[in-house]
């Protein structure tokens, strides 16, 4: 007969097995396109450890085949979530695997209100076989970028063709990760007016394809007549911004935005552009990671060290000048051991 006690240490063991997870087991998981593994890879990414992000980022290694990311962007409440549910299992009937990850930029302690519409909006995708996952906020500055950067190429190595990312394109952070996407989608509603103050300055012209959403709405071809105008204007002899109108009320009004998106990712390809910016981004979190790891942390050695020596008293020292007479040591021992023979 088992008893309460022993039953509570039997889980606490399994919880335990569980935590320590298998960097190579999820790896492969992660290759099979296994949801747990995914899931669980990402919320390593996000715990902002750089030593575990490494670890998982170095055994992915390079991409086989470059994911197309896709940035939907626009003001709170214009449509964009239903929109992707529907982009994405169109792209999906297309033959693309498809994953989304959806972006909380606002306070860590002001974001719990989506949670609600972001949990049904992920029950719906995973019927539909569709990973999805959001990435919020946790107060590091630039922590939501590394996350968002980490995450794509996790779900890259998953063998997704097409990852969608919603942001409200608002603040600095939403531009930040916009910037990993290969295809902006800026998605307008009519009779916005104001709300089109509150987009960002800057995200309108970065777009690379305009969304009149709720299409059903009354006045909704003016708005599209408006956007067409601002594209018109256009001196970029290059990709020609196309304007396309959704509606939930008709779901075949989402495969012009599937061709569009399509046609854009082809543009891209054909320049060799696709990635370009997201490598440049991917290289830059790598650095930091590998500052991090082999000259902070050696830092931060050399000073608790120097702290137990004998006669030395750092609280009695000005830490800047601490700091770098401590980083003018680590050049000089650097210098040294890769000098001599
Ligand atoms: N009439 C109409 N309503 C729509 C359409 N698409 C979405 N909605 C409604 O608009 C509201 C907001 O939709 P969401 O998809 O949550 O909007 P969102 O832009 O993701 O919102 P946030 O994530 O909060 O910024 C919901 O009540 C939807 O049912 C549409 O094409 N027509
Ligand atoms: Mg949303």
């Amino acid at each position: 007969m088992s008893t309460f006690k022993g039953d509570q240490r039997k889980q606490g063991r399994k919880r335990w097995s569980r935590i320590k997870t298998n960097v190579s087991e999820l790896i492969s998981g992660i290759r099979e396109n296994k949801f747990a593994s995914i899931a669980r890879a990402i919320s390593i990414i996000e715990d902002g450890n750089s030593v575990r992000r490494k670890d998982i980022l170095r055994r992915i290694g390079k991409p086989e085949k470059r994911s197309h990311i896709v940035g939907i962007t626009g003001p709170p409440g214009i449509g964009k979530s239903t929109l992707i549910g529907n982009l994405s299992s169109g792209m999906m009937d297309q033959g693309l695997r498809t994953s989304v990850l959806a972006i909380d930029a606002s306070s860590p302690f002001t974001g719990g209100s989506l949670l609600g519409n972001r949990i049904r909006m992920q029950e719906n995708l995973r019927d539909a076989n569709i990973f999805m996952r959001s990435l919020a906020n946790r107060g590091e500055k630039g922590g939501l970028s590394r996350s968002a950067i980490g995450a794509v190429r996790i779900l890259e190595a998953a063998g997704n063709q097409e990852i969608i990312i919603e942001t409200v394109g608002a603040g600095q952070a939403d531009l930040d990760i916009m910037n990993l996407a290969d295809t902006i989608v800026l998605v307008l509603a009519p009779g916005l007016g104001d709300e089109i103050q509150a987009i960002k300055a800057g995200i309108m012209e970065i777009s690379d394809i305009y969304v009149i959403n709720k299409m059903d709405r009354e006045g909704a071809y003016f708005a599209m007549k408006d956007i067409e105008d601002i594209v018109s204007m256009d001196e970029n002899s290059g990709w020609k911004r196309p304007v396309v109108g959704t509606t939930n009320q008709d779901l075949s009004s989402y495969k012009s935005l599937i061709d569009a998106i399509c046609s854009h990712r082809k543009y891209l390809e054909g320049r060799n552009l696709l990635s370009v910016k997201r490598g440049l981004m991917e290289m830059e979190t790598a650095l930091e990671d590998e500052i991090d790891e082999k000259i902070t942390r050696k830092l931060k050695e050399m000073l608790h060290n120097e702290e137990r020596k004998e006669n030395v008293n750092l609280a009695t020292e000005d830490p800047y000048t601490a700091a770098e007479r401590l980083l003018q040591n680590f050049i000089k021992i650097r210098e040294q051991s890769t000098s001599s023979p």
